[in-house]
């Protein structure tokens, strides 16, 4: 990766014969190149080699030209922000397409084109749609380089942010191309923002296409096609189009698990180790979670993280799953995030960071709602425009997005797994699966075997926040938090899950955790952050054989004496308030069950019929 090279960000016309760097000898990616390049008519190409002299390259180019704004270097070292478009904010869920030869094979969670069809409508809007920008070929691998649970992909892209972020999300680079050799298999991942320039026109800060967005998958050929936006999960491809959607469909034909689940290591007082996944939707405090730091009174307890947003999972020849964290990097909401909530994500975020549409201080300097109890006298705000605190108050206007993120390599978190890099993997012992509950959903329940577990994930709901669309407080159901990221049908995805377990001597054990329920005041009962230190301890307990719990209706629960209590206060009258079981809200939770299995129609897997009859039996009317 150091190696000095030649040819590095080599610039040349976009000439049908181009000149590619001579260490790729992949021929079959130098002509899809090539025809790309053919199709968008981009000014010049450039070949990332993944060098920090190109990063600084290209963030200095962007600052430039208005993209990035660069940070006081004695705030926020080597630092910049980005403003989007205003429009260009978030994931499009409804311009999110599985176009698989079969409809019956996207599901009925997602949108579906037929193939043909959709590569019409791409075709022409690729046509042309990089004239007057760069065309950036980004090689990255999913996962440590060569491990046996990784994949490569390429992205070709004519964002600069995009291939600046790429630098920190994934292992991108030169080196890439030597796992690849002359006829490696990668996932092509093509993106434009979707605005040519015309001769002589100038560019805008952000460019995106406000009229055609489309984020596209094909699952059969194992291809991403994105257009129109600049923005996180729409833009870097890697993340949620490759790392889950074309990922999870690469692991039903394959026999492994491309998940939305957050990784993380336990090591106890006598230095055992132990790694746990956990699923949760948005909104549930995942990177939180990931960078735990153990309260007063379990302080002897250590957590490291292995990834916040993605675990890919197969079965290793030891009888148990391994797990990769297929990201280098962390792409967190900002929002939210500070020394109380989370103290590595704050040390992690001291220099080298791409923060977007945070507020900019008067300093030079980031902020953003949550950061600090008292925000500054004077900020400008995620649009660019002058903010104060009075003005919020009148207007209620956020100094920062509440989608505004921070995009950071993982090797700065203090609290990085040694592991995190392995190829191999690490062990994993519990499937932790959590939703955002203010009742019915307990702190804490293990199921009783795999295929409760699998039930619970499936019927996983969450309630909405401010921050999703929709009205707040309502309960939407997302399996496995995979709602918007399973790659084909959702039924069929839990009938993987289902056969999965048969494909290890040790299958983890199953979990759910509900860190929201409120009190009859409507206040939260439960602590959360560190404290949910005590949860996991007996979480990792229970794997051990070692800690005690009680048969519920439920599954199987922790009763008072069975958490260790050491440095909190909290009597077994306020525990009863997190962990009680409604009957009439239980009926209620599993007739809404029933709304998600008649999505499924004959997918539905036969033992979740009698899962369901179980529960139902356990919880008088
Ligand atoms: O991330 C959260 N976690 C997981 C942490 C490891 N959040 C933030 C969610 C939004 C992203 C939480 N919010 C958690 C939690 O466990 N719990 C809550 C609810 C809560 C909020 C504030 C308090 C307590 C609970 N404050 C006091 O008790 C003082
Ligand atoms: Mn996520």
């Amino acid at each position: 990766m150091n190696r000095p090279d030649p040819v590095s960000a080599l610039t040349v016309s976009a000439d049908p014969v181009i000149k590619a760097p001579s260490y790729i000898r992949h021929e079959r990616l130098l002509n899809w190149v090539r025809d790309f390049a053919r199709r968008t008519s981009p000014s010049n190409i450039v070949w990332c080699d993944g060098s920090e002299a190109e990063y600084d390259r290209l963030c200095a180019a962007m600052v430039g030209t208005g993209t990035l704004v660069r940070l006081n270097a004695e705030k926020r070292p080597n630092s910049y922000l980005a403003r989007s478009d205003p429009s260009d904010v978030a994931r499009v869920e409804d311009r999110t397409f599985i176009c698989s030869n079969r409809e019956e094979d996207a599901g009925p969670t997602n949108n579906w084109v037929a193939p043909a069809e959709m590569r019409k409508t791409l075709e022409q809007l690729f046509e042309g749609s990089m004239h007057g920008r760069t065309l950036y070929v980004i090689p990255f691998s999913m996962g440590p380089l060569g491990s046996p649970i990784a994949h490569i992909g390429v992205q070709l892209t004519d964002s600069p942010y995009v291939v600046a972020s790429m630098k920190l999300m994934t292992r991108m680079g030169r080196s890439v191309y030597d796992v690849l050799g002359p006829d490696g298999v990668f996932v092509p991942c093509v993106h434009s923002v979707g605005a040519p320039l015309a001769e002589g026109e100038k560019d805008v800060a952000w460019p995106c296409n406000s009229e055609h967005k489309y984020i596209v998958h094909f699952p059969e050929t194992r291809e991403i096609w994105s257009y129109g936006s600049g923005y996180g999960g729409n833009a870097l491809l890697g993340k949620k189009c490759f790392a889950l959607r074309i990922a999870s469909v690469m692991g039903r034909d394959e026999g492994w698990l491309a998940e939305h689940m957050l990784i993380l290591g336990v090591t106890s007082p006598e230095g055992r180790k132990t790694y746990v996944t956990a699923a949760f939707p948005s909104a549930c405090g995942k990177t939180n979670f990931a960078m735990l730091i153990p309260p007063q009174g379990l302080d002897s307890w250590k957590v490291t993280t292995i990834g916040d947003d993605i675990a890919w999972i197969k079965p290793h020849a030891d009888g148990c799953f391994h797990a990769i964290n297929p990201e280098a990097g962390y792409f967190g909401v900002a929002p939210g995030t500070s020394y109380e909530s989370n103290p590595n994500a704050m040390e992690t975020l001291k220099r080298n960071v791409i923060f977007t549409n945070v507020a900019l201080t008067d300093d030079g300097d980031v902020w953003w709602e949550g950061m600090t109890r008292e925000p500054p006298a004077h900020l400008i705000d995620w649009r660019g425009e002058s903010w104060t605190p009075e003005l919020a108050r009148e207007t209620g206007r956020k100094a920062a997005h509440p989608n505004a993120r921070f995009t950071v390599s993982a090797t700065q978190c203090p609290s990085l797994d040694p592991e995190w890099d392995n190829p191999a993997g690490v062990p994993i012992s519990a499937f932790i699966f959590g939703a955002r509950r203010s009742d019915t959903v307990p702190l804490v329940v293990e199921a009783a075997n795999w295929e409760d577990g699998v039930y619970k994930a499936a019927t996983m709901g969450s309630e909405t926040t401010a921050a999703a669309a929709g009205k707040v407080g309502e309960v939407r159901r997302d399996p496995f938090a995979m709602l918007p990221f399973c790659g084909y049908h959702i039924g069929d995805y839990f009938a993987h899950w289902l056969a999965m377990v048969k494909t290890v001597k040790n299958p983890p054990r199953i979990f759910n955790v509900n860190w929201f329920r409120t009190d009859q005041s409507g206040k939260f009962a439960w602590p959360g952050f560190g404290q949910n230190m005590r949860v996991l301890k007996w979480i990792i307990e229970r794997c051990q054989g070692k800690a005690h719990a009680v048969q519920t209706p439920l599954g199987l629960q922790p009763e008072y004496a069975d958490l260790d209590w050491r440095g909190l206060e909290f009597g077994p009258e306020r525990f009863a308030t997190v962990m009680r079981l409604d009957d009439a809200r239980w009926q209620s939770e599993l007739a809404a069950h029933d709304e998600l299995f008649a999505k499924l129609g004959a997918k539905q897997p036969p033992v979740f019929a009698a899962q369901r009859r179980q529960l139902g039996a356990r919880f008088p009317v």
